[in-house]
């Protein structure tokens, strides 16, 4: 049976998470840093370990047959067309902005005609551009983007924002969100072998376990009996609930899933409506 080859990031903002996620579907992986290629033991699949930009090439010219990365790369590396986005795979959350120094006479996209605008990514922000017919010059950067406007470089910068606090401490201000990235697992277009499209089938059951389990949480609590309902409303995303008869008549254990975190304010407002012995815990997998 042939084994699945899947690329993820080599070291950077997305390896973690990428490592982490294989782990969660019980891919044992021994990682090393030398290696270029590392074998799970115990699922038939390859990971190989690469540069984030070379991903989607990667996968789009049967190298590998998955790859997980970030959708604003998919786009600057024009690949879209050929690729699917198997899973969004919630980490690696950004967005891709244009930004201009605060004191900048730059106010609306339209006073970009004729300016300079730095980045990384020159061929998203060119068609941004051509959409909104504004004729700008791109300097194409490697890194430390936000500094080109405080060095003359450029006018505006087109870069990843994520909390903000990089434009902040470089006194810019985002003048426009351009697009919304995050990690996102693809294959190329089109079908594989039947062997890899089972393994990959495994695999997806595997992450969908996971990622539902990575967001819901188990809650048990015992509750005055008449007050089931008020309970059910203040559950994030619950379905209907498992509800145990207690020695005490008036009192009922009830579990449930909940599809979202469990914020301390709803623990509270359990709390009030007579519920006892809360308790909130993690879930490892989901299977439905
Ligand atoms: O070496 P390799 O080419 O593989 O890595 P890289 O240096 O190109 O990428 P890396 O590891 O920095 O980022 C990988 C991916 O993570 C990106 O392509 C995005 O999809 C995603 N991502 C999520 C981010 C961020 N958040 C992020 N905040 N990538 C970069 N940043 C940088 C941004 O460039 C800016 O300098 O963080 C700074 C802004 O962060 P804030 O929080 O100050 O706004
Ligand atoms: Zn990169």
């Amino acid at each position: 049976m042939k084994r699945l080859r899947l690329a993820i990031q080599k070291k950077g903002r997305l390896y973690d998470q990428s490592v982490d996620l294989l782990r969660s579907c019980g891919v044992s992986l021994e990682l090393s840093s030398r290696q270029l290629v590392i074998q799970s033991s115990n699922f038939m699949i390859d990971v190989l370990f690469v540069r984030d930009d070379d991903i989607p090439e990667y996968v789009n010219n049967g190298v590998c047959d998955l790859g997980i990365v970030g959708q604003n790369i998919i786009l600057e590396t024009g690949k879209n067309d050929q690729l699917t986005e198997v899973r969004s795979l919630g980490f690696g959350q950004c967005r891709v902005s244009i930004a201009v120094p605060e004191k900048s006479e730059i106010n609306y996209i339209e006073d970009l005609s004729g300016k300079k605008i730095a980045t990384s990514y020159p061929r998203t922000l060119d068609v941004f551009l051509k959409s909104q017919n504004i004729e700008s010059r791109v300097v194409k950067i490697e890194g430390s983007v936000e500094i080109a406007p405080s060095l003359n470089i450029a006018d505006a910068i087109f870069d990843i924002v994520s909390t903000g606090s990089t434009l902040k401490a470089n006194g810019m201000k985002e003048l426009r969100k351009v697009l919304e990235s995050q990690a996102v697992l693809i294959k190329k277009k089109g079908a594989m072998t039947a062997d890899k499209e089972s393994l990959l089938d495994s695999l997806l059951q595997r992450i969908d376990g996971s990622l539902a389990a990575k967001n819901s949480r188990y809650l048990m609590m015992n509750a005055p009996k008449d007050r089931i309902a008020e309970i059910k409303e203040l559950i994030p995303g619950m379905e209907e609930p498992t509800v145990v008869p207690l020695t005490n008549e008036r009192k009922v254990a009830i579990h449930a899933v909940a599809k979202e975190d469990v914020l301390w304010e709803t623990v509270e407002q359990l709390k009030n409506l007579g519920a006892t012995s809360i308790l909130v815990a993690p879930i490892d997998k989901i299977v439905v």
